[in-house]
């Protein structure tokens, strides 16, 4: 059905334009972007049948925006998640809220709490600005649990936050000082 068909293709995007780009043979540029149609091009040269209407279709019905189109309607990019070495969003930097917010699995609590929280192959840490979106992530990974961040705290003790164009809040690491486990 369609649905299905357009989160597979919504998968696609994410791997060859947060990861793998090199696997259809494309360049991302420094900004992330690359131009929608070679884009389109070398994705059917790999075996991937893709359209401009079905990029569209996917950014239209994604809850999460997790694309962006140029407006000059020429080039796509990923908003975040960026794991390749070929781009660095070069993000505007934004004082956060009071409190943000990690969804994560409770399997990994015992290491977050020694450690805090780290990107391993992501760029930055990945933080939502509610519980409820927060839950949602942290569900990805296995049984759920919120973990609240003191974002305005670690702000003024100098660590930068970003928002990405999609409204998910981004930061190098948080250590474990700044982190509430209730
Ligand atoms: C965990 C989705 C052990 C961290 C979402 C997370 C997001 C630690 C996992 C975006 C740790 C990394 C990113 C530590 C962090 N020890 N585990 N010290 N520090 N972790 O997928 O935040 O659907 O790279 O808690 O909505 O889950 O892809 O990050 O569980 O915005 O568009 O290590 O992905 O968006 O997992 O998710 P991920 P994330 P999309």
């Amino acid at each position: 059905n369609m649905k299905k068909q357009l989160d597979k293709k919504s998968k696609f995007l994410s791997y060859v334009l947060r990861h793998q780009p090199e696997a259809i043979g494309i360049t991302l540029n420094i900004e992330g972007w690359v131009d929608i149609n070679k884009l389109i091009l070398q994705a059917n040269q790999h075996g991937e049948s893709m359209t401009r209407e079905l990029i569209e279709e996917v950014i239209k019905t994604s809850d999460k925006k997790r694309f962006t189109i140029s407006d000059d309607g020429l080039k796509i990019r990923a908003a975040q998640g960026h794991s390749t070495q070929q781009v660095k969003i070069n993000h505007i930097e934004q004082v956060p809220p009071k409190f943000l917010y990690h969804g994560t699995a409770t399997r990994f609590i015992d290491s977050i709490k020694e450690k805090g929280l780290i990107a391993s192959d992501r760029h930055y840490v990945h933080l939502s600005i509610d519980e409820q979106t927060a839950n949602t992530v942290g569900k990805r990974h296995g049984k759920p649990i919120v973990l609240k961040v003191k974002s305005l705290l670690m702000y003024q003790q100098g660590f930068k936050f970003y928002l990405a164009d999609n409204g998910v809040w981004l930061t190098g690491t948080v250590p474990n000082t700044f982190l509430i486990f209730d």
